[in-house]
């Protein structure tokens, strides 16, 4: 790699007008300057691709920009992502395929993670956001990567993180996760079976050799968490519709105009989510899953104009619900 040329303010400052714009040719350019003057593509995609997502994750919590508007800002950063990669050098290293778990839809973080190993010099495949296991374990059989690497961006896909490393591991494949739903804490990834965590990409180009070649099956998960969790995950389903049918949180949501950017609709469409989040809880041992997830809920209610005592209805619909379950309740607590 080059000496390292950081993406200046005023490139970030352009590239993020033209997000704004829908301009994804005006984007394309602003990266494309930055390479041809030396930038090194893991740094262009850092500085203007990550810092321009994390601008919209902001902007959407409070309450400056609409879901239609988050999405197309990040089709802008998917495109410019996509033309960019043709100009690195075509990899020769060892094989490695990278993945979402299954109904995790951030599918741009794992695209920029791909292509960070590419220009890593290691030949990464993405078979895109929420891949099964049947089409991830198919996919190991025929190309033997020397890894599979998981990105989660929810905390509420870490279930079906476990999930996929269970199949991955069950090929004998090492498998390495990452993605904001860790949090940056690799006791998360430990608990979940995962042969290694990495936050960044680079880390996993450094760790390469370090791999095992061959992994064993991932043992059962025993703790008394897991063995709840297995039983919520069961019924996840139904303990969301209760949640929602329950008076208290009838009674906070009032009436709901059934508008994306109502409080209320992203208040009840966020339910499901928060039960996978108790779930995922239990399977890393870790109440912040669910704690993180409540303060930054409160945080987007209030700037959308609603009362954060509904949040406070759903977690003691939810802790109701969730009775039997001691370890449960703890993390609710
Ligand atoms: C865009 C976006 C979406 C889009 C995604 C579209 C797409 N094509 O990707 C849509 C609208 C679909 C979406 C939906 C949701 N989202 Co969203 N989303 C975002 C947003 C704003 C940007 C994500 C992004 O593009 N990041 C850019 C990449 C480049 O950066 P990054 O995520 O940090 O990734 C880097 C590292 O984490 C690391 N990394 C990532 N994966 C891996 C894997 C490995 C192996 C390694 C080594 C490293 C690594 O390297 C990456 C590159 O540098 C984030 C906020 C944010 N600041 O990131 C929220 C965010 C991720 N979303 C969030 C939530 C809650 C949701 C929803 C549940 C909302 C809802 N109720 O509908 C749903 C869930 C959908 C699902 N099941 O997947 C939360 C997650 C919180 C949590 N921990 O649980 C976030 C963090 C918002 C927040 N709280 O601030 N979202």
């Amino acid at each position: 790699m080059t000496t390292t040329a950081p993406v200046a303010t005023q490139e970030q400052d352009a590239y993020w007008s033209a997000v704004l714009a829908g301009d994804e040719r005006a984007a394309y350019d602003v990266a494309a300057d930055c390479l041809a003057r030396g930038v090194p593509l893991p740094e262009v995609l850092d500085g203007l691709v990550r810092g321009s997502q994390a601008r919209v994750g902001a902007l959407w919590a409070a309450n400056g920009f609409t879901v239609a508007q988050e999405h197309a800002a990040t089709a802008v950063s998917e495109a410019v992502v996509g033309r960019l990669a043709p100009l690195v050098v075509t990899p020769t290293g060892p094989s490695v395929l990278v993945a979402c778990a299954e109904r995790e839809w951030h599918a741009l973080p794992a695209l920029v993670v791909t292509h960070t190993l590419r220009a890593g010099g290691l030949r990464a495949e993405f078979v895109g956001p929420s891949a099964s296991r049947d089409q991830l374990v198919a996919r190991i059989l025929d190309s033997g990567p020397r890894a599979v690497l998981l990105s989660a961006s929810v905390a509420s896909s870490l279930p079906r993180v476990r999930r996929q490393i269970e199949a991955v591991r069950g090929t004998g494949t090492p498998v390495v996760v990452g993605g904001r739903a860790f949090a940056g804490d690799p006791a998360r990834a430990q608990r979940l079976g995962a042969t290694a965590y990495a936050a960044t990409a680079e880390g996993v180009v450094r760790m390469m050799a370090t791999l095992p070649h061959h992994v064993t099956a991932a043992a059962p998960l025993r703790t008394p968490g897991a063995q709840e969790a297995r039983s919520i995950a069961a019924s996840s389903d139904e303990v969301v519709r209760d949640v929602l049918s329950d008076r208290r949180v009838e009674a906070a949501l009032g009436h709901r105009d059934g508008s994306p950017d109502d409080w209320t609709t992203v208040l009840a469409t966020f339910v499901p989510h928060v039960v996978d989040c108790v779930v995922g809880a239990l399977l890393v041992e870790d109440p912040a899953v669910v704690t993180a997830e409540r303060a930054w809920l409160e945080e987007v209610v209030v700037h959308r104009g609603g009362d954060p005592r509904a949040v406070d209805a759903v977690w003691s619909a939810l802790a109701a619900r969730l009775r039997e379950h001691p370890e449960a309740a703890q993390v609710l607590a």
